[in-house]
């Protein structure tokens, strides 16, 4: 349903922008940090994270083109193997410093930090230590982390998220590190159900620490539609849903396995193991909001238990039709959606999908939600005048903000909108070849040039829709 058009955002809605440590900071081996598994498994034929956009030395004059973007909030990521260079134990006093410098920095100019715990950058050595995630013992190493960031932090910061797209760490295999002698299905739910106790641990500590913060996870979801109205389709579309998306949002807020994903783990003897007191605990440990990226939606159909499975293959270089989509024999497979237009990376351009998702979730949960995430890569042209003309990504993300709008006239609590990304940094599929930001930074995957800041087009755009508070910009 359609309303009248009237695009102002409720007052204090908090108008940010998102990056992340290992994509923005570049540093990555400066003043006692250690390599993290993305600093080591990220894609070897684009940039890499050793300068990124080379925000750990000139974070001063960054805020400042936030205060002047009108930032009210501002989502970062504070990296694991900076802060505990062994993973645990001593803290690093300038790593530390780093964060407290650069979240001073941001309130000096107004601009409420949104910090996020974990976004993919696990320490290295406690992946060669005991495997990571795969591993109970890291629930009280993140623990420590979170008691560290708490302790140092949570004076200045108020929101915080624990852990970044939990769900698309089963989907993208630089993630994660797996065990070759294990099937690899079974080491993905194990990790998922010990990610998830430490998410839970993280919210524990954080109301005994902080209880005046705000703690919540940011999942990576995409609502799921069926290529048909064959009835097989239907029910592969809602199954999708439960395997990519409810299954972690149930557990986060409602502590609980949905049955028929239970189901499926049990028939195929891949069931995580559950200890006495786990699901007390992931019970009790109740977000006060859901974080959301959401980038595009997905089209399922039935797939039989014969359908062969394919090996899920990036479009790394941005040309299009070169994804290869998902399959799970027995429930579903991905397809073709003709009527989006889609990104040179093959993403899905579903504006309304949004606004599909942010009801599905608001019905099923009652929790605030915040756009964590969403945003469009593309391969942006510094032009001769010095200019970057994305009109693409103003269309983009004016498209979403209107069904952002919509949603709250339907009820949705929707407190924020962090768009992706500030500035450019490295994707982690592709380098500095594909860029989202509002801010071009002059360099390539080969030459690092000046590493200049340049406005975008849409930085203007953005900075009139904070401006006027409202959807469409200036
Ligand atoms: C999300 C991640 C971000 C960011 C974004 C864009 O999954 O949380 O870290 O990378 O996707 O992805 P990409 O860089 O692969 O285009």
């Amino acid at each position: 349903m359609n309303y009248k058009k009237d695009y102002s955002f409720p007052e204090g809605f908090l108008w940010s922008a998102a990056t992340a440590a290992y994509q923005f900071e570049g540093a990555y081996l400066e003043d006692g940090k250690t390599m993290s598994i993305v600093d080591k498994n990220i894609n070897p034929s684009f940039a890499n994270t050793s300068v990124a956009s080379d925000h750990y030395h000139r974070f001063k004059e960054d805020v400042a083109l936030m205060k002047e973007l009108g930032l009210k909030a501002y989502r970062f990521s504070i990296s694991w193997p900076r802060v505990l260079p062994k993973g645990r134990g001593e803290v690093n006093q300038k790593g530390l410093q780093f964060y407290q410098n650069l979240v001073a920095e941001l309130k000096a100019n107004g601009i409420e930090p949104l910090a996020t715990i974990y976004h993919f950058d696990l320490p290295a050595c406690l992946q060669e230590e005991y495997g990571g995630w795969s591993s109970r013992q890291i629930i009280d190493d993140f623990a420590y982390f979170c008691k560290v960031l708490f302790e140092h932090l949570g004076n200045q910061v108020k929101y915080w998220f624990t852990i970044n797209e939990q769900s698309n760490m089963f989907l993208l295999p630089y993630l994660m590190e797996f065990d070759d002698q294990i099937p690899i299905e079974k080491q993905k739910y194990e990790m998922n159900h010990i990610m998830t106790l430490a998410h839970a641990k993280a919210i524990t500590l954080c109301r005994e620490m902080l209880p005046d913060a705000k703690i919540g996870p940011a999942i990576g979801l995409s609502p799921n539609y069926p290529e048909s109205c064959r009835p097989e389709d239907i029910q592969a579309a809602r199954e999708a849903d439960d395997f990519r998306n409810y299954l972690f949002t149930d557990l986060y807020v409602h502590g609980r396995y949905r049955e028929n994903i239970w189901r499926y783990m049990k028939e195929r003897g891949i069931t995580p193991t559950i200890d006495e007191g786990d699901m007390e605990l992931l019970k009790s440990a109740k977000p006060d909001f859901l974080g959301i990226n959401y980038y595009q939606s997905r089209v399922v159909k039935y797939a039989s238990e014969s359908t062969i499975v394919r090996d899920m293959k990036v479009n790394a270089d941005g040309r299009k039709g070169e994804t290869e989509f998902e399959v799970v024999p027995g429930v579903y497979e991905g397809c073709n959606n003709p009527y989006l237009e889609k990104t040179d990376w093959d993403w899905e351009i579903d504006a309304i999908g949004l606004r599909t998702l942010l009801n599905e979730l608001n019905d099923r949960y009652r929790l605030p939600i915040i756009i964590t995430e969403n945003g469009m890569g593309a391969v942006d042209k510094l032009t001769a005048d010095g200019k970057v003309h994305d009109d693409y990504r103003i269309d983009y993300l004016a498209k979403h903000l209107e069904q952002c709008h919509l949603a709250i006239g339907d009820g949705v609590q929707l407190f924020g909108y962090c768009p992706w990304s500030f500035m450019d940094l490295v994707s982690t599929t592709s380098g500095f070849r594909k860029r989202y930001g509002f801010v071009y930074i002059n360099r390539t995957d080969d030459n690092l040039k000046d590493l200049r800041r340049i406005r975008k087009e849409s930085f203007y755009w953005y900075q009139g829709v904070i401006r006027t508070n409202e959807g469409v910009g200036g």
